[in-house]
């Protein structure tokens, strides 16, 4: 990485410089975006950008530029890294003030975006791995993708720990989503995962697995489920921008399904496939 996206520039990534005053560093008060790059090309960038301008629009922290100038920007980092398969990190915070709880009167938001190789981690999306369940601590707006990630920190340790990928987490006897990303279960030829409302991100792999599915016609019912119906279920898969879509195999140790890849996640993943083969320019 040579370059980073510094408040509306480009320069070299030795230029940037954080303030200790930053609302990000010292309130964790900005959002970020993590998009994928295939080929070259971004993934979905429409999805993420209105993404990221509806977190903006909930913490209320106005975007110093047009939007379509941060595109511009962003892809132009892509074509001076000469980045094939990698991933961008965005992230805008409310700005620079003296230490307040309260918004600033006046500051600009802060805006950093850098390009890094990332390459498709093949062997776990082809082999799933395992997961374990995890108490969901998080505030009760999930919907945002803030900087703020502790709960999903703490989560990912715990995982990490126990040796498993991921950290499935649950509001009592109901699962939410993942500690970085979605959940989806098959039970009976019928896709489920938990409705869009405050509780979890509305992830970019999740929106294309939903129009995935819908072309495919598999049945797709967003609605709750709890930890009983996880381990009753066919099969079990995690998305995300990273992990894509990575079948999950035993949770808490425990076989899902037959403890192999299903046939539903396969068929989602070869459609996946598709989507990301299309970017081949
Ligand atoms: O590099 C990584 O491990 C990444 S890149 C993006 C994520 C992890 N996670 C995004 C995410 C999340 O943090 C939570 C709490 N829920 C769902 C997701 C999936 O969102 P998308 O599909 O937009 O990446």
């Amino acid at each position: 990485m040579d370059y980073m996206l510094w408040n509306g520039r480009i320069v070299p990534k030795g230029e940037v410089r954080v303030d200790p005053e930053d609302r990000g560093y010292q309130f964790g008060d900005g959002v970020y975006e993590v998009i994928r790059v295939y080929h070259g090309n971004l993934f979905a960038e429409a999805e993420h950008f209105t993404r990221l301008e509806r977190s903006l629009k909930e913490l209320r922290i106005p975007f110093p530029y047009s939007l379509e100038k941060l595109s511009r920007q962003v892809n132009e980092l892509v074509r001076l890294e000469k980045l094939e398969d990698g991933i961008i990190y965005l992230q805008v915070t409310r700005g620079t003030a003296p230490r307040a709880h309260a918004f600033p009167q006046e500051a600009e938001a802060n805006v950093i975006a850098y390009a890094s190789p990332y390459p498709r981690p093949v062997d776990t999306i082809v082999n799933g791995g395992s997961a374990i369940l995890a108490e969901d601590i998080r505030w009760l707006r999930c919907d945002i993708k803030s900087i703020n990630l502790l709960g999903n920190v703490l989560a990912k340790q715990a995982a990490k720990e126990a040796g498993a990928l991921e950290a499935i987490l649950h509001r009592g006897k109901t699962v939410t989503e993942g500690s970085s990303s979605n959940l989806f279960m098959v039970k009976e030829g019928k896709l489920f995962t938990h409705p869009l409302n405050s509780l979890i991100l509305n992830g970019i792999t999740r929106q294309v697995v939903v129009k995935l599915a819908h072309q495919l016609k598999i049945p797709l019912v967003e609605e709750t489920f709890t930890i009983d119906q996880l381990f009753a279920a066919d099969e079990l898969f995690i998305t995300s921008t990273t992990n894509e879509i990575t079948p999950i195999l035993t949770v808490d140790g425990k076989k899902i399904g037959h403890g192999v890849p299903g046939v539903i996640s396969r068929q989602l993943q070869e459609a996946f496939e598709r989507r990301i083969a299309l970017l081949k320019a």
